[in-house]
């Protein structure tokens, strides 16, 4: 494999050392689902200490560094050069209730810009990985995205509406436009990094996710691109404050999918 920042490595080794504890967590989720207690506050625990793991890892190398992080906030909020964006858990959900589709989710910033992103699913212990300039890999292959041209032949993967949204309707109306325009039923898989991640390697040729915070896809994104595909943003309000509605495509399908999902905030 070509991806050797010193960024990435880092990434890496930080993901294999809280997955390990992630992967015990995801064990004890049975036991607890048919406690009394539920496994609520155990899943927001793990949340923390997977997050915990991570940071120190990173702090060790580089003290300085800033972090945008789903569990602990901002980090080093005045290094505004080089941060790490940090999901623990990206599919909280499915981890909450057994279903082994949930992943961490890393990306490094630079002046800005994305320049690397891990994410990595341990249960299938699939790492999909890219660095600017350098490709996106799974595991220590190149992937690229699928070549399907044509919305209506394309598999498509969405999530939400999330259960604190004011754009409910919205959302489920979008869901319905774009399934009657397509001929496979359109995916909920629940963790909005995976969905990216597969869209770059050609499992799904698209997806659109609304309302998504930063470390839900900064990973995503430069892996996406790596890969040839396209990564973009749509219908940006800015009340949303840092919610993203983010689009993500094999690139050749994504003017079609675009119009779809923008139209319905014209109307
Ligand atoms: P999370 O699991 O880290 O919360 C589910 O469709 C996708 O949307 C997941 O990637 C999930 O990330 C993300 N998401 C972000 N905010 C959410 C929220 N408030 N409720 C549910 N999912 C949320
Ligand atoms: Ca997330």
């Amino acid at each position: 494999m070509r991806l050797n920042s010193p960024q990435i490595n880092l990434i890496v080794k930080a993901c294999m050392k809280a997955s390990k504890s992630l992967i015990r967590d995801f064990g004890e989720i049975e036991n607890l689902q048919v406690s009394s207690k539920g496994p609520g506050d155990f899943v927001s625990s793990a949340d923390k200490r997977t997050e915990k793991i991570i940071i120190n890892e990173l702090q060790k190398a580089h003290p300085d560094y800033g972090f945008v992080t789903e569990e602990a906030g901002i980090i080093n909020k005045s290094n505004e050069k080089n941060k790490w964006i940090i999901d623990p858990i990206d599919g909280t959900s499915n981890f909450l209730n057994g279903l082994p589709q949930f992943a961490i989710s890393i990306g490094y910033e630079e002046e800005k810009e994305i320049k690397c992103g891990v994410i990595f699913d341990p249960i299938k212990n699939e790492m999909f990985l890219a660095e600017k300039g350098n490709g996106a890999y799974l595991n220590n292959s190149r992937i690229r995205v699928s070549n399907k041209k044509k919305l209506k032949d394309s598999f498509l993967v969405t999530g939400g509406p999330k259960h604190s949204s004011k754009i409910k309707e919205k959302i489920f109306s979008e869901y319905v436009d774009v399934s009657k325009t397509v001929h496979f039923p359109i995916r909920k898989f629940g963790s909005a990094a995976l969905d990216i991640a597969y869209v770059a390697c050609g499992r799904f040729d698209g997806c659109w996710h609304r309302e998504l915070s930063y470390w839900d896809y900064a990973a995503g994104s430069i892996i996406l691109r790596e890969a040839g595909g396209f990564f973009d943003f749509f219908d940006e309000d800015k009340s949303l404050s840092s919610k993203k509605n983010v689009i993500a495509t094999n690139s050749m399908i994504h003017r079609e999918l675009q119009d779809l999902v923008i139209k319905k905030d014209i109307e």
